[in-house]
């Protein structure tokens, strides 16, 4: 016999003592494409107590969707060590080129993140950060269909000593905090840099030197942190956004 109530209990009971317990953790990041993911896996893996907010149904951001649709990604030899360790099949197409399944890599990231025990919760948006003493102490968050349906809904928050901006292009958690802190940021100009056209050699080199603090508390991965620091795009090759996840991990690890 089945019970449809008993059902509802058990996802209630289940979800409801995973959200109680990610209230106060160590790091929040806000976006599950490859740099979140990532950077979620490596912290989680470490024992420090991480969850993932994303806006979206599904995971994975732009990878999932490779290059104009064909499910393919290209990663190149510098990140061809993460493609093993997330145990992710490819080919080599030419020296040095390496191509991959989106959807198969973003299945293994998804899937070695959670195991490693990142939280993530999808289809909630971060919407603002908290402030103390003129650093980033956590975020403010809504439903995703709260946000996109426009209903006027008061917030949660959910405290942590960093959070890590993975939303992408639009970088969206720096630009809260450029906008609300009249300009602050630790880029060249106090703001946003903004990203630059296509150049995927030297996007790729930026994408690592750009994974750092932009305010205190608060660090940028992936897409986003050029997007901040001004570097170019780079398109469908993705061994900058694993390699700047682990990178952003890496630091963060070093600050606690
Ligand atoms: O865009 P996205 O995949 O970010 P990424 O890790 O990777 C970029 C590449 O996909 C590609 C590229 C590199 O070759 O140029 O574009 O830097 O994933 C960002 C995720 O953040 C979510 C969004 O839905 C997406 O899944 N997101 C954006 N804003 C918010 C958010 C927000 N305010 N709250 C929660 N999630």
């Amino acid at each position: 016999m089945i019970e449809e109530t008993v059902i509802s209990k058990a996802i209630i009971e289940s979800y409801i003592k995973d959200l109680l317990a990610s209230v106060e953790s160590d790091v929040i990041i806000g976006g599950a494409g490859p740099s979140g993911l990532c950077a979620g896996y490596y912290l989680a893996q470490k024992g420090f107590r991480t969850l993932l907010f994303e806006r979206g149904l599904k995971l994975g951001g732009g990878l999932p969707g490779g290059g104009i649709m064909f499910n393919r990604i290209v990663v190149q030899d510098a990140a061809k060590s993460m493609l093993d360790e997330f145990g992710i099949s490819y080919q080599e197409y030419q020296p040095g080129y390496y191509v991959a399944n989106s959807l198969e890599t973003t299945a293994c990231l998804t899937n070695k993140a959670i195991k490693a025990g990142l939280r993530i919760y999808n289809l909630i948006s971060i919407e603002d950060v908290i402030v103390r003493e003129k650093s980033v102490n956590g975020v403010v968050i809504n439903w995703s269909s709260v946000e996109l349906a426009k209903l006027h809904i008061d917030p949660l928050s959910f405290k942590s000593k960093i959070v890590i901006d993975a939303t992408g292009h639009p970088c969206e958690i720096a630009r809260i905090v450029e906008r609300k802190s009249g300009g602050k940021l630790l880029t060249p100009s106090g703001k946003i840099e903004g990203e630059k056209s296509m150049w995927a050699e030297v996007a790729e080199q930026l994408t690592m030197e750009n994974t750092k603090e932009v305010f205190p508390n608060l660090y940028v991965t992936g897409m986003a942190a050029n997007a901040v620091f001004g570097g170019p795009r780079m398109g469908p090759i993705f061994g900058g956004m694993l390699l700047s996840g682990k990178k952003v991990a890496e630091i963060v690890i070093d600050k606690l």
